[in-house]
């Protein structure tokens, strides 16, 4: 009996020191931001020093990738921890209606966390579409809209339009979402914490509107470099491949003469973005639990800024997809400090790496794989390729060197990344390619969701554009 009591009382002495131990979360969710970062080298004036040296103390995931390239899809995927296929989730929903119902079958990273004895706290945008829920956090900070000024004839705009809108703000840095999101996290974490936690920071930009503070436009070099563009590139692509690239906006910034600013207002965006990242990042830095908090920081997807005639997101090639990916865990001291990862990794990745960091075990549904073991040793080889759905019935695959795009009406595109890391020459009818193909069309996901509402998605791809629109005819 004595024995018994000492096996247990060890027991939850253990336990208990493990939960004592668990490291904090900061969980930084950026909108919209391409590779045109330092530490991805997309840009070569692109300005941010912070998250490069975030990427220098920690592990940069340089060939990383979201689950769809959407806001709403690619955070379902992530938050919930579930590949579009095998959700349903393919195109953007209101969050606050559709998951009712998906709140019972799924639970969501900051829920997960919560429920594990956590602390959870929110700023800014994490879900497309909804700030939090009680079930999910702690605390939520709810924000108040201050009007932008803007010094008249600076930048470019499109008619009155507040979304299509390239221009420098003459407010007070206090006054816009992402200084207040990030000041929100850096009163977390001046807090005296009895539990662990888990801050999420949703920064905003570079999401539309290009609009930031006039400093970070003036510390931009006058010209600005263009991406590489090949013309004609989409005349290798057939189908539902060809009617992803939409040359809508490209065509009015050319008539415009507009494609300089708008690319210029999109790199201060990030450097916006950058500067409240760092403030946040140097005050975990200065505070009690530097040492025991992981940061794991990456973007919703990607961005095009004209290659391909495209501007924006929702399409299957590199642009759209590559995102930027760190995290940082100094509990190790031998481990991490800017290292790299080539490997194709998913976002799907997060939900299980989170969990493995912290020791807790994640509900059974979860897909993807934890990256500790990449985290350990980069070439450590990750089981699976990474995923990306746009919309029922159109899936990428992309491994370390190789993209194969397989769409719902049968079109498919192959690229070389060992040799073609623009995506400019679409493989995929060269008969000299039939075998590696094959080996990745092999890799398609298997299983494919039913939609999970059609009526209730917007901005619809694939097999649910067509299916909407039958339903709108009957
Ligand atoms: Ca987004
Ligand atoms: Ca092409």
């Amino acid at each position: 009996m004595k024995k018994f009591i000492i096996l247990i009382v060890t027991a939850v002495l253990v336990v208990g020191l493990q939960a004592e131990k668990r490291p904090n979360i900061l969980f930084i969710a950026i909108d919209d931001m391409n590779d045109w970062t330092g530490f991805l080298g997309g840009h070569p004036q692109a300005m941010t020093p912070n998250m490069d040296k975030l990427a220098n103390e920690g592990m940069n995931f340089t060939n990383a990738h979201c689950s769809a390239p959407g806001c709403s899809p690619s955070r379902n995927a992530l938050l919930y921890g579930i590949e579009p296929f095998n959700s349903g989730l393919y195109p953007f929903y209101n969050h606050k209606d559709v998951h009712i119902g998906l709140r019972k079958k799924y639970t969501t990273l900051p829920k997960f966390f919560k429920d594990n004895g956590y602390n959870t706290y929110g700023s800014g945008k994490i879900h497309h579409g909804q700030n939090g829920t009680d079930e999910e956090w702690t605390d939520y900070l709810q924000l108040s809209g201050v009007k932008k000024e803007f010094k008249s004839g600076e930048g470019y705009q499109i008619g009155n339009s507040s979304k299509m809108s390239f221009r420098p703000t003459t407010n007070a840095l206090k006054d816009h979402q992402d200084y207040k999101v990030a000041s929100y996290g850096i009163d977390i974490l001046n807090k005296e914490h009895g539990k662990p936690f888990f801050l999420a920071v949703g920064i905003v930009k570079p999401h539309l509107a290009f609009d930031a503070p006039k400093q970070f436009f003036d510390a931009l070099p006058e010209r600005i470099e263009p991406p590489e563009i090949l013309a004609n590139d989409v005349d290798d692509l057939t189908g539902e491949a060809g009617r992803l690239s939409n040359p809508r906006d490209d065509k009015q910034f050319k008539k415009d003469k507009a494609w300089e600013r708008v690319r210029k207002s999109y790199l201060a965006c990030i450097a916006w973005a950058d500067y409240n990242i760092g403030r946040v990042v140097d005050e975990l830095k200065k505070s009690k639990y530097a040492d025991n908090t992981i940061i794991v920081l990456w973007s919703d997807h990607g961005y095009h800024m004209g290659e391909k005639q495209e501007f924006r997101k929702f399409t299957l090639w590199e642009e759209s997809t590559r995102v930027p990916f760190i995290i940082r865990d100094l509990r190790n001291k031998n481990a991490a400090q800017g290292r790299k990862c080539t490997q194709a990794i998913s976002l799907i990745n997060v939900y299980k790496t989170l969990a493995d960091m912290s020791g807790l075990k994640v509900p059974e549904y979860v897909d993807g794989r934890s990256l500790v073991p990449q985290l350990k040793d980069p070439e450590e080889p990750v089981e699976l390729p990474a995923y990306i759905s746009w919309g029922k019935g159109n899936y990428s695959v992309r491994t370390e060197f190789w993209r194969y795009n397989h769409y719902f009406d049968g079109s498919e595109e192959l690229y070389d990344h060992a040799k073609d890391q623009h995506e400019w020459h679409n493989l995929a009818s060269n008969p000299e390619y039939n075998s590696q193909k094959a080996k990745m069309k092999a890799m398609l996901p298997q299983n494919e969701a039913p939609t999970v509402s059609l009526q209730t998605a917007t901005l619809l791809s694939g097999q649910d554009r067509v299916d909407a629109k039958k339903l709108k005819k009957k």
